[in-house]
């Protein structure tokens, strides 16, 4: 595997400068952020990102993500135009030399929590979900802001309109236009030499009643069904998958195999129905067996890349949730001695 980190471009208080001293990491996980959803990238834009990284010796190794258009999960008669788009940023990235795309396909929310500073006795802090707190939130009376992470997103009435769309939608439609979506652009990324990664729904469960579909190994496994292409992959998010039991991170490795084209590794610690805390990295403080995951992905021959993702905010560190400098890089660390292990224990006859 290519260790890699996630990097928000010039305005992230984290620095390409810093993350290159985090020992191992040499691939980096990054996207244009100022480039509206459903508009096309342009090549030259990404290849001064792609330059910028390169600038300090390090590889772009991976575009997380290119946002989907709501018209494109909903199916509306205006999908085709932003579908082209999407192509078109696919072209882009092979024309830039960037091999590997995360995007998702929740409707209206990414990831959800309803705490970002849950405080640990040890004085630091992490995210966390609880889904009583989750169900009294009213977004249509209060707006998105009401949603910790989610604040000027949406205007209220956007965000009503958006909602019960979605809820109207439901599930079986919400399939459809995603296999609508990957017969159009997965033959693009073939041709482009982009392998794509679908990361699944965080948490892995409905959320104010909107429909979420790709939350269990039997919807990646259906996902990867719908083209048959190394082009239409999948990106393994152990905290995301991991917040529900039913979820047997290491029989989805070994199921999914090489149609695992990305791979996020956190930690969470799971403290009721559809509750959990994120947690440092470390498989003993919680809910994950991370040496189990590591060792899956060894076993697979898995060489692409891995990033450590939501860190705690540790040592008097400030910065965008989840991703600060210091509880990340200590990931880092702690997965590769992981893999470095699970590498020994697979190769070497001791
Ligand atoms: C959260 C991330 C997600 C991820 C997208 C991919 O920290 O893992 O926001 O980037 O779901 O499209």
């Amino acid at each position: 595997m290519k260790m890699t980190m996630r990097w928000f471009g010039q305005d992230d208080p984290v620095s390409l400068a810093n993350i290159r001293q985090v020992p191992g990491v040499t691939g980096m996980v990054s996207a244009l952020y100022d480039v509206e959803v459903g508009e096309a990238w342009s090549v030259a834009s990404l290849a001064k990102l792609r330059d910028d990284v390169n600038a300090v010796g390090m590889n772009l190794d991976v575009i997380e993500s290119i946002s989907v258009h709501p018209d494109i999960k909903l199916g509306l008669p205006t999908r085709d135009g932003y579908i082209d788009a999407y192509c078109e940023s696919i072209r882009a990235m092979g024309k830039v030399g960037i091999p590997v795309l995360c995007y998702n396909f929740m409707p209206v929310f990414d990831w959800t929590r309803t705490n970002l500073l849950h405080p640990f006795a040890d004085g630091s802090h992490a995210l966390s979900f609880n889904y009583e707190e989750l169900s009294h939130l009213n977004l249509e009376e209060d707006g998105a802001g009401a949603l910790p992470g989610w604040g000027a997103v949406y205007s209220k009435e956007e965000l009503s309109d958006l909602m019960a769309k979605f809820r109207e939608l439901g599930p079986d439609r919400l399939w459809e236009n995603l296999a609508y979506f990957l017969r159009k652009v997965v033959p693009v990324a073939e041709e482009a030499g982009v392998r794509m990664g679908i990361h699944p729904d965080d948490p892995p469960w409905s959320i104010f009643g909107l429909p979420r579909i790709v939350t269990d190994e039997s919807a990646l496994v259906r996902i990867c069904k719908i083209i048959d292409s190394p082009s239409n992959g999948v990106t393994l998010c152990t905290g995301s998958l991991g917040a529900s039991l039913s979820n047997n991170l290491p029989q989805i490795v070994r199921r999914l195999g090489d149609r695992i084209n990305f791979v996020h590794m956190r930690n969470v610690s799971i403290t009721g129905n559809k509750d959990f805390h994120e947690s440092p990295h470390l498989s003993v403080l919680g809910s994950i067996d991370m040496y189990q995951v590591a060792k899956s992905l060894v076993a697979i021959g898995y060489n692409g890349p891995v990033r450590p993702d939501h860190g705690r905010m540790i040592w008097g560190e400030e910065g965008r949730p989840g991703y600060g400098l210091f509880d990340r890089s200590l990931g880092a660390m702690y997965l590769q001695g992981l893999f470095e292990a699970a590498n020994h224990q697979r190769h070497n006859a001791w």
